[in-house]
């Protein structure tokens, strides 16, 4: 075991790291060295006044995932048939198979054009050089572009469309806080440290916390307030309480003459969107929203963190604006500690260029949407032709090469996704870490790094730090990272952009300087740099991102994406859910499992043993009503797919509410499809995003 590695009494070597996984924490991490190959313990550094010595459980014991007796170590040639897993692969040399990628890649692309292959990324490692260097090979071949709609599409264009600028108070700020409200997320499982600075606050301010879920959560259960509304009607609930802001006086006339686009037009429209309208949409009752309102009136220190749930749906753009409202109207910016943050993913000030080849990218290629991964493999000809290409000469997709993302499991429709991963005439390379669902569809895998074998530069979301991490312990059998690979590639393909001919130091040392932020050594010893901008620029003091300073009530939609026409003028409910009716009554959402990461962990026993199995929440009432027992099969059904899980009776919700928490792998569901066979690859407007929270089910005894 390598927890026990270390002799007897010595105590192990502790190096700094950074956690990679897509979770807004970006932990500051102090790691157990115990030897040249071999972790034990990964602790949360104490001294990161954001990280404050406190990991989630999985991180805490990674060595069970790197050192995985599963994970892949040498590179693989399919020989049996695609989906079969370990046993259908031979072991090859790395110079064969990265030979065998760059021709099959090169001859595709000289039958077919260049844009017949799609690199395929998301967020494995959130290191900057690992994550996104694919998209300096992709520019560098002309391949296509890929528009990245797994996540943050949705939120990102509800924020800005309002706001204008994408960061906000500074979450250091929670701590000194009297509300905290935490609308649409799920802190103790998806990002644990967002719960350390709440717990200061309560402690020593007696801080209250209210929680906007559809269910009961783990943070929920923590809170004075669970409003636990029906899924995807955030916006009614936001515009009921800037009414009642409005009609108590507690709106800020003085802060909204100066720092807002319309006031009175908003005051106006939101007359006919009092509690009652809003109790009929949201299922909550006038008094709840009543009862939130006047708490969060009367409070000046009131901080929003916005989560990333209330966004999967297709009116999430929308109900991000709309809750974003709220502080403007009560004109709570100004004070310490009120306000909102959803994401400060835009206060870094990194110049991407040197990684990301943006010096060789030709616009003119077309963008594929990632989360039409299935439609757009299975040949929709809407998809193929691209958002900016022409669709007449639309060519298929000939080849997928993958990093850092597991489709198979993560993408919607996935019974489309697996189909177009059967096609005979698609060629797949996929580099990672573990044999995949993914990977086991591919002709060729390589194994991957991990965070702790290779170097890397983070930003975060959720704080405000910039972090350059070097590896701490040596790379497992022959496992290269991404970068090594895509240099590897490019050599073979003649390519010299510069990027290709660098380390992965080097890429950071450059990508640092150019960003005036200094060198690579220089920041990884102080292991970090605070990029928070003043107090007064992330209240928005001196005014919003826009040209006039102000806040958009009524936003240029068209300027955020091309599918504006259907947005609401001002802060609405915009009724284009995937609504419940007769033949799918309940509303499925798919929120994160607290010991899985995506897809990541679901290798892990541990995180295997205390998530059990799929499992659906249902109300007791609502299993009576469909004759199914606590902890009996069901099957989940739409038009898409259905899916057989276990039901279990939980009360913390309202009736038609069900949840799945994700996401298992495909192969833990008896007729291995998973749950995203059921969610759809609708692009949420205005700019896409996918709507994993929004879909209307039937559930029967199985
Ligand atoms: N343990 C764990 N941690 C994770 C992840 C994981 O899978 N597992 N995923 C990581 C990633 S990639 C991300 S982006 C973040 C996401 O983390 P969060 O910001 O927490 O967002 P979600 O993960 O989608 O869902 C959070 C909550 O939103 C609720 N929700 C769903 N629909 C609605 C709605 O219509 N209205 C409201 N008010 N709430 C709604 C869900 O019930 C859920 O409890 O977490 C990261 N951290
Ligand atoms: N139903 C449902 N589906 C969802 C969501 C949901 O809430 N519900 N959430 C969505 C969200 S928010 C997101 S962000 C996506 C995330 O989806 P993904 O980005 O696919 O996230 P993971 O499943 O964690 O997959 C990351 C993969 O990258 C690999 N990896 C990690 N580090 C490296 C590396 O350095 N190199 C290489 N080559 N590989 C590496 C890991 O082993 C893992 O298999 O899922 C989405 N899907
Ligand atoms: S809370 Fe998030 S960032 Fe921190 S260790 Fe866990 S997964 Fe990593
Ligand atoms: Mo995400």
């Amino acid at each position: 075991m390598p927890l026990d590695a270390a002799p007897l009494g010595t105590k192990p070597e502790i190096v700094p790291s950074t956690c990679p996984h897509d979770c807004p924490s970006t932990c500051a991490l102090d790691v157990e060295r115990l030897d040249a190959h071999t972790i034990g313990r990964v602790h949360g550094a104490k001294s990161n006044d954001y990280t404050a010595g406190v990991v989630c459980a999985k991180v805490a014991r990674y060595a069970e995932r790197v050192h995985h007796p599963a994970r892949l170590t040498q590179p693989l040639r399919r020989i049996g048939a695609k989906g079969e897993g370990i046993s259908a692969f031979a072991p090859i040399g790395w110079d064969e198979a990265l030979d065998e990628v760059a021709a099959r890649l090169k001859d595709i692309a000289e039958e077919w054009g260049s844009e017949a292959v799609w690199p395929y990324f998301y967020a494995g490692t959130m290191g900057l050089v690992q994550r996104d260097g694919i998209d300096r090979l992709r520019h560098a071949m002309r391949y296509s572009r890929q528009h990245s709609t797994f996540c943050n599409t949705l939120a990102d264009a509800g924020w800005l469309a309002g706001v204008g600028v994408k960061y906000g108070v500074d979450p250091r700020e929670m701590q000194d806080a009297d509300l905290i409200v935490v609308w649409g997320g799920n802190p103790v499982n998806t990002q644990v440290n967002v719960m350390t600075h709440i717990a200061r606050a309560r402690k020593t301010r007696g801080a209250r916390l209210v929680v906007i879920d559809p269910y009961r959560t783990a943070t929920a259960e923590q809170a004075d307030m669970h409003l636990a509304l029906r899924p995807g009607t955030d916006g009614a609930l936001a515009c009921a309480v800037m009414h009642i802001l409005f009609r108590d006086g507690h709106a800020d006339r003085g802060y909204l003459e100066k720092f807002a686009d319309c006031p009175a037009e908003l005051e106006a429209h939101l007359q006919s969107r009092g509690p009652a309208w809003a109790a009929d949409i949201t299922g909550l009752s006038a008094d709840e929203i009543e009862a939130f309102a006047a708490l969060y009136a009367r409070t000046e220190r009131a901080f929003i963190r916005i989560g990333y749930g209330f966004t999967r749906s297709r009116n999430g753009a929308a109900n991000l604006h709309a809750v974003t409202s709220i502080p403007t109207v009560a004109g709570k910016w100004r004070h310490h500690a009120g306000g909102a943050l959803y994401s400060n993913g835009g206060l870094y000030p990194v110049d991407a260029t040197l990684i990301r080849g943006l010096d060789v990218m030709d616009k003119a290629t077309r963008l594929l949407d990632q989360s039409r991964i299935g439609p757009i493999l299975t040949g929709d000809p809407q998809d193929i032709g691209g958002d900016i290409g022409s669709s007449s000469d639309a060519v298929p997709v000939k080849a997928l090469f993958i990093q850092n993302t597991n489709p198979m499991i993560v993408a919607p429709e996935s019974a489309k996704v697996r189909d177009g991963f059967r096609r005979d005439d698609l060629f797949v390379c996929v580099h990672e870490q573990f044999m995949t669902e993914t990977a086991a569809m591919a002709d060729i895998v390589l194994p991957a790094t991990t965070f702790l074998e290779h170097d890397d530069l983070y930003v975060a979301g959720g704080h405000t730090y910039l972090q350059v991490a070097r590896r701490v312990i040596e790379p497992l059998g022959e496992c290269r990272s991404n970068h090594a690979v895509l240099c590897g590639l490019a050599r073979r393909f003649g390519n010299n952009h510069p990027g290709f001919r660098m380390t992965e130091w080097e890429i950071i040392d450059a990508t640092l300087k150019a960003s005036g932020l200094g060198d690579a050594d220089t920041v990884a010893d102080g292991r970090w740099i605070d990029c928070a901008k003043a107090g007064d620029e992330m209240h928005f003091r001196n005014g919003f991102g826009h040209a006039d300073g102000k806040f958009r009530f009524r936003p240029d939609w068209s300027k955020v994406g091309r599918d504006s026409g259907r947005m609401p003028d001002l802060p609405d409910y915009f009724a284009i859910i995937d609504t419940a009716d007769e033949a799918h009554p309940f509303r499925l959402v798919t929120a994160p499992a607290r010991n899985y990461l995506n897809s990541s962990f679901t290798e892990t026993p541990t995180s295997q043993k205390r998530e059990g199995r799929p499992t659906i929440k249902l109300r007791p009432e609502d299993l009576d009503a469909i004759g199914a027992q606590d902890g009996g099969r069901v099957r989940v059904g739409n038009r898409r797919a259905s899916i057989v899980v276990h039901a279990e009776a939980f009360d913390g919700m309202q009736r038609g509410v069900a949840i799945i928490e994700s996401i298992w792998p495909n192969a833990a569901f008896e007729e291995g499809l998973g749950v995203n066979a059921l969610t759809s690859a609708d692009p949420g407007p205005p700019l896409g995003g996918a709507v994993y929270h929004d879909t209307a089910v039937w559930v029967r005894p199985a």
